[in-house]
């Protein structure tokens, strides 16, 4: 089944209202439930998960600063909407099948209140994870202005549960940024990107085995998911009307696997003004964005002077990344169409400057850890990956002290890339360099083979996930707080986060 391409209109994600909200706290309540949902007019609705009756999920917006307290309520039904794999860690027949915990991708949380993988819950509360400690999560928002997402984060099926639909933005705002003169309003607008599959009654498609079934068992995890079509906020290849002027989006690739490289086919460049941890130095005017799996960027398109004209987003990053096959490419992402006359002056700016950045200098730290990502087998022949080749459960190694700058090497000896996502901080990236995979194998040393890369232009700034790419040390800094107490770093590949590819850590006193 072909679905035609820019039919339906971008939805506008909803802005979720508090409960009630005083001087000194706000308090929401977001219900998890299944409906039904036109993801596609030519598609029969299609049954997903959300939080509030929407997929994906309203957008939460806070002032930096503000207390927040959040109770994530799961109301689904007891059986899952996808394929469970019962020999993945977590996930095995003693729990049960719908389980849930929410964590704010990018948020300085407190542990108890961060979504931990084992402080799930079910309808109700009814039976509760290892690690459950609360139902009503505390946000303290310390942070500057910041796109950040929530999303499911439970043991052994993440990939499923966000597959289904749970995820959705949480954004703070501040004062400094205001004072940019940024578009703002409806000139700012979120773009959540995700590939999907649809039977063709229009319900979800995920595989329940690889393309090369596991047969003694009913339901396997894949090593990848790529769907053949790539919605944006929840329709499938949707068109924008805009007006000619410039428009913020704020671009946040939710997708499983699937890498996106994004271009505008007008050739015209792209204002990139944040990273995933918030506002950069400075803009940087490229032409194509990197998008891997849970990073987000913040830009300014410019139609300024183009009414008349469609501008269509599009994607040519291989699949899997970066040497992966053209057959899993999906070409389009959405249209801009410039048919809206000008509603007034568009005063808003691409500023020269915005919020300097202290550069952690190397000197600094206190501690370097080497971290491998290696490639592995289990007992059914699947292929898996391992963090400093250790198991989920293994105990934890990662423990940095309140207050410390650490560096990290990420010494990646698969073929794949991974974006690696740490919990609680943001961190910068120093550099990427080529190293001898086979002379690490086999001495345990690093070779250097090639130069120093510094981060691309789109990654200066602050950061919580970083591309580890196959064959290179990644490096990155960071400075470990405000809270102590334990967290993850995993890859957000959601295929890989679920089956090994997470560790837990420790803040320290
Ligand atoms: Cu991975």
């Amino acid at each position: 089944m072909i679905l035609s391409k820019f039919v339906d209109e971008l939805p506008i994600l909803p802005i979720l209202k508090p409960r009630w909200t005083d001087p000194f706290q706000t308090y929401y309540e977001v219900k998890m439930t299944e409906f039904k949902q036109s993801l596609h007019s030519e598609l029969n609705d299609t049954t997903v998960w959300g939080y509030e009756g929407s997929y994906p999920g309203p957008t939460i917006e806070v002032e930096s600063g503000e207390r927040v307290f959040i109770k994530w309520i799961n109301n689904l039904p007891d059986k899952h909407l996808l394929p469970i794999d019962y020999t993945v860690h977590g996930a095995h027949t003693d729990v049960p099948d719908t389980r849930t915990v929410v964590h704010v991708h990018g948020a300085s949380v407190e542990p108890d209140s961060d979504g931990y993988p084992d402080a799930w819950f079910t309808n109700g509360f009814a039976k509760v994870g290892p690690k459950f400690k609360k139902e009503v999560y505390q946000y303290d928002n310390n942070q500057r202005s910041v796109t950040q997402w929530y999303h499911d984060h439970t043991i052994g099926i993440t990939r499923l549960n966000i597959y289904a639909g749970l995820a959705g933005f949480y954004l703070i705002r501040d004062q400094k940024e205001r004072l940019l003169n940024l578009p703002s309003g409806k000139y700012d607008i979120p773009l959540m990107i995700q590939d999907r599959s649809f039977h063709t009654d229009g319900s979800l498609y995920y595989p329940n085995q690889p393309p090369k079934p596991i047969k003694r068992l009913k339901t396997s995890i894949i090593h990848e998911f790529f769907g053949n079509t790539i919605l944006v906020n929840g329709k499938v290849w949707p068109y924008l009307n805009v007006e000619p002027r410039k428009y913020r989006f704020r671009l946040l690739n939710g997708s499983n696997t699937r890498f996106y490289r994004i271009k505008l086919d007008s050739g015209q460049r792209i204002y990139q003004i944040g990273t995933d941890s918030g506002l950069k130095e400075y803009p940087v005017g490229i032409k194509e964005i990197l998008l891997a799996p849970a990073e987000r960027t913040d830009v300014i398109i410019d139609f300024t002077n183009l009414e008349g004209k469609n501008i269509i987003m599009t994607n040519d990053a291989p699949a899997p990344f970066p040497d992966g096959d053209s057959a899993n490419v999906v070409k389009i992402i959405m249209q801009f169409r410039v048919s809206i006359p000008l509603s007034s002056i568009d005063t808003s700016v691409i500023p020269q400057d915005m919020e300097p950045i202290q550069k952690l200098s190397e000197q600094t730290a206190s501690n370097v850890r080497y971290l491998t990502l290696n490639d592995n087998m289990d007992q059914y022949g699947r292929e898996f990956m391992l963090l400093d080749n250790k198991q989920w459960d293994a105990p934890i190694t990662e423990n940095p002290k309140l207050g410390s700058t650490e560096i990290w090497y990420l010494i990646n000896l698969t073929t794949d890339t991974h974006p690696i996502h740490i919990h609680l901080i943001g961190f910068q990236i120093l550099d990427r360099r080529p190293f001898d995979v086979d002379k690490y194998n086999k001495e345990g040393v690093i070779h250097y083979t090639g130069p120093i890369i510094p981060p691309d232009p789109q990654e200066q700034g602050e950061k919580d996930t970083v591309r580890a790419d196959p064959k290179q040390v990644t490096r990155i800094i960071m400075k470990f707080g405000p809270y102590t107490g334990l967290y993850v770093w995993h890859c957000h590949i959601l295929e890989h986060e679920d089956y090994e590819m997470m560790r837990p850590y420790m803040v320290i006193r």
